[in-house]
């Protein structure tokens, strides 16, 4: 690990922050949103696949992160949880279809049946459809007090993320690189960045684009974003290899299973996890300028090499 002195004291500062209670209660506040968002109506079968996903747990990273710049920036958890939800439906959406046989293709998914197990092939593809379809409608009729431009700049950056400048452009890679071995670091970046890291950045940068942040602070936490989301997969890739199917909720052993390309298949075990801590480093280095209000920030990038699941 890298430790220069400011580094050091980026670390130190988190030691004295209580992220599991922190967690805890913005997990609360984002499960009483979610499950307040979507009712069953007809035809009750979509709603019914919808709510099966949606409200199946989950670290609700991506919500807790945009709740967390948002008040990092001054804003209220108020004006940043309809985005919060509707990142969370983009979310699962994108696991549904990444489960299905057509594209992943596992059973299990946060400990349960993945939705086309449960509810078959076309609805499971159409729950995915009507949670992205709902994401951008819930957001645009239920945020409120938030500058009308603020909002349309979050509602555009939510496009490009899920199109194919984003996770359909990350997937679509990775299903073209499967089964070839000679996947370098350069294309692995690119699939995750997309896949993966697109939506954990406009996660961050849509808090405090709602709270009305400066370009220059959308920027910063822009980087931050970018290294944590690296990190993110990283780690993921690591615990595919490292962790049980219960540790997990889903398959695990599934990357070799596949023919992935990993980074743990590229670097090793040992690199992969200096890589990711040192992209942490990077992240956390970031938030200096913010001082202890960005400690729950700080948190959650240690979180994410520290994760089991
Ligand atoms: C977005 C239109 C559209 C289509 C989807 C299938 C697809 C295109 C993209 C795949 C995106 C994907 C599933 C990326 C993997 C991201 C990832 C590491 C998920 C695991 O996130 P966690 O650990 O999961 O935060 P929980 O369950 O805690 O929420």
């Amino acid at each position: 690990m890298v430790t220069t002195g400011e580094n050091l004291v980026a670390q130190r500062e988190v030691l004295h922050f209580d992220l599991a209670s922190y967690l805890n209660e913005k997990q609360q506040l984002v499960e009483a949103a979610l499950d307040s968002s979507l009712s069953i109506t007809c035809p009750k079968k979509i709603y019914e696949a919808m709510r099966y996903s949606l409200l199946a747990g989950g670290k609700r990273l991506r919500p807790i992160l945009c709740l967390t710049t948002c008040e990092l920036m001054g804003g209220t958890n108020e004006i940043a949880l309809p985005t919060a939800c509707a990142l969370e439906m983009i979310h699962t959406m994108s696991l549904i279809h990444d489960d299905l046989p057509a594209m992943d293709n596992d059973d299990y998914r946060r400990g349960k049946l993945t939705n086309h197990k449960v509810y078959g092939e076309d609805i499971a593809i159409l729950a995915g459809d009507g949670l992205l379809a709902y994401a951008f409608e819930y957001a645009a009729t239920q945020t409120r007090n938030v500058a009308p431009h603020n909002l349309i700049t979050v509602l555009a950056r939510l496009g490009r993320t899920v199109g194919a400048a984003g996770l359909v452009g990350g997937q679509v890679l990775d299903l073209e690189s499967e089964g070839q071995d000679d996947i370098s670091v350069d294309t692995l970046k690119f699939i995750h960045t997309h896949k993966t890291g697109a939506l954990l950045e406009t996660s961050v940068v849509s808090g405090a684009i709602l709270a009305g942040a400066s370009e220059e602070e959308v920027q910063r936490l822009s980087q931050y974003a970018q290294n944590i989301g690296l990190a993110f997969q990283i780690v993921d890739d690591i615990l595919d290899v490292t962790s049980t199917k219960e540790e997990l909720g889903k398959t695990s052993g599934k990357d070799l299973r596949d023919q992935k390309v990993t980074y743990p298949s590229l670097w090793g075990l040992e690199e992969s996890k200096r890589q990711a801590q040192n992209l942490v480093i990077g992240a956390i280095t970031e938030l200096i300028p913010y001082g202890a209000k960005a400690d729950p920030l700080r948190a959650i990038a240690n979180f994410i090499v520290t994760r089991k699941n």
